[in-house]
């Protein structure tokens, strides 16, 4: 939006003014810094629902012959209009998230990205050619585009997972239904509003549609078999629920479940880096990316030093209104996250934790709370740390060497992102080798937030083994074909085989 424009005037203004939304339930959309009501959609009820899928169906019939670089076009549109509209919906983002400016911004970069990577993608769709064992035939292998592909997307990112999915799905052919949070109705009926723009101008109405609501819709499409892939991101617990149902009808899912990120630091590590990334990990967007950082393993040389200095740098975080210049970190999303916050430091006191920094809620409207850093005893004794607290607390352990670092860092159930600070060429090896961190993501002297989309992003374990976004994610998104084609006045079969 532009400063201070009214939140109608700007959804007027980029047409979401004029989406078809649903009829169903009310999706309210609360500002989480001030608790005030900014606006509604309304779900779609089963019958809209079904509409929708149909229609989207429809449009694969005819988009899935389409030249896939024609397709790159309506992304390179796509990707256009949101830089045109950055700021506006940056500052949504914001409104909606409780992210600062800088980093409602920074997500819409993000979509901005993936529809640059997309377009190109859409003239790299490559499959292989395959030396045949037979003569005059040639084996080859293609990829095609899948079908129609469930999004189903949370609220802390709230439109920048919908575009690593929906603008690689659309390259490759795919239509898309997307399920955004109903804590963010907003920012998905701005982010639908361009799309339909974007769809009208191509001739390609439903390629991409909204169906918000709440779970009972997420059910809707995991049992959905008109929809062959579903791209999920959210908890573990509700991904499970997801995977079982995707899986029981022979669906496919991809998967971006909790994280539960470490960073260790070693005596030899570049503090100014480790604590400015380790600061960015934990404090950013409140502690609410599935990125955030959560648990610090710190060599006991530089354990004190970069205790002190961590507990200073979170002393200057200005904590406040995210759309105001200087603030770094704004609220959590809702009263039961803070809620959560509370139940998680006071179980860290008491397992045996010491409170450095925060720890308490923040007497103001809306959902504030301090950043925090515990200092942990042993990781074996410590299970708050095993669990993934969407809240800026930082679970901090002092350890011998790496090989201690190593296995309490792959002790937790999650494995999406990771981070060691060295500056020796063996720990950092180590530490990205087979035998290091188990996670999805590994960096060396680079927090474990913050990723380009250019890399596959994504986890192991209870994250799920998900990729989205970069390198050969878009291989999700087909179905890949095998083709035998003689092209000789002989039938020689494989393996030899006579059959006469
Ligand atoms: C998420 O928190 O769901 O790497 C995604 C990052 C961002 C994406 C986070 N690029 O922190």
């Amino acid at each position: 939006m532009a400063p201070r424009d009214d939140l109608n005037t700007f959804l007027d203004r980029i047409g979401a003014g004029r989406l078809e939304l649903g009829s169903g339930d009310v999706l309210e959309s609360i500002n989480p810094a001030t608790g005030a009501r900014q606006g509604r959609i309304r779900a779609v009820t089963r019958r809209e629902y079904d509409a929708r899928v149909n229609a989207a169906l429809e449009r694969f019939d005819e988009w899935r012959m389409r030249p896939a670089p024609k397709r790159g076009e309506l992304v390179r549109r796509l990707g256009d209009l949101l830089r045109e509209h950055k700021e506006s919906l940056g500052e949504l983002v914001s409104l909606e998230t409780g992210k600062i400016r800088a980093e409602g911004l920074g997500e819409v970069q993000e979509m901005i990205d993936i529809c640059d990577f997309a377009v190109g993608l859409s003239r790299q769709l490559h499959g292989l050619t395959i030396a045949s064992e037979r003569p005059r035939h040639r084996l080859m292998e293609q990829w095609h585009p899948l079908g129609a592909v469930g999004i189903v997307t949370a609220f802390n990112f709230p439109v920048a997972v919908w575009s690593w999915n929906a603008a690689l799905a659309a390259v490759c052919g795919d239509v898309c239904v997307w399920k955004p949070s109903p804590l963010t109705p907003l920012c998905s009926a701005a982010v639908q509003a361009v799309c339909d723009r974007v769809a009208r101008e191509h001739g390609a109405e439903g390629v991409f549609a909204l169906v918000p609501g709440g779970a009972d819709v997420g059910a809707w499409i995991s049992d959905d078999r008109r929809l062959p892939l579903v791209s999920f991101t959210g908890s573990t617990a509700v991904g499970r629920q997801v995977a079982a149902r995707v899986a029981s009808r022979l669906g496919r899912s991809i998967l971006e479940l909790g994280g539960n990120n470490g960073v260790i630091v070693l005596d030899d590590a570049d503090v100014d880096l480790a604590v400015r990334a380790i600061t960015f990990g934990g404090v950013g967007t409140a502690g609410q990316r599935c990125t955030s950082t959560r648990r610090l393993f710190v060599q006991r040389g530089v354990a004190g030093t970069l205790i002190d200095r961590l507990v200073a740098a979170y002393g200057t975080v200005r904590i406040g209104d995210p759309l105001e210049p200087g603030v770094l970190m704004g609220p959590l999303i809702t009263r039961a996250a803070v809620e959560r916050f509370t139940a998680a430091v006071t179980a860290a006191r008491g397992q045996g934790g010491e409170v450095r920094y925060g720890g308490r809620v923040l007497d103001r409207p809306g959902n504030f709370v301090e950043p925090t850093i515990v200092l942990a005893p042993r990781h074996e004794e410590f299970s708050i740390a095993a669990e993934e607290t969407f809240a800026p607390i930082l679970y901090v352990f002092e350890v011998a060497d790496l090989d201690e670092a190593l296995r309490a860092h792959n002790a937790v159930a999650q494995g999406l992102s990771s981070a060691i600070f060295t500056d020796s060429m063996r720990a950092a090896e180590q530490f990205v080798s087979p035998g290091g961190s188990d996670c999805g993501i590994a960096n060396v002297n680079a927090g474990t937030s913050g990723a380009e989309i250019g890399g596959a992003f994504g986890g192991e374990k209870d994250t799920g083994g998900g990729r989205e976004s970069g390198s050969d994610a878009w291989k999700a998104y087909m179905r890949r074909q095998t083709s035998t084609v003689n092209w000789g006045r002989d039938l020689p079969l494989a393996q030899g085989i006579q059959f006469a």
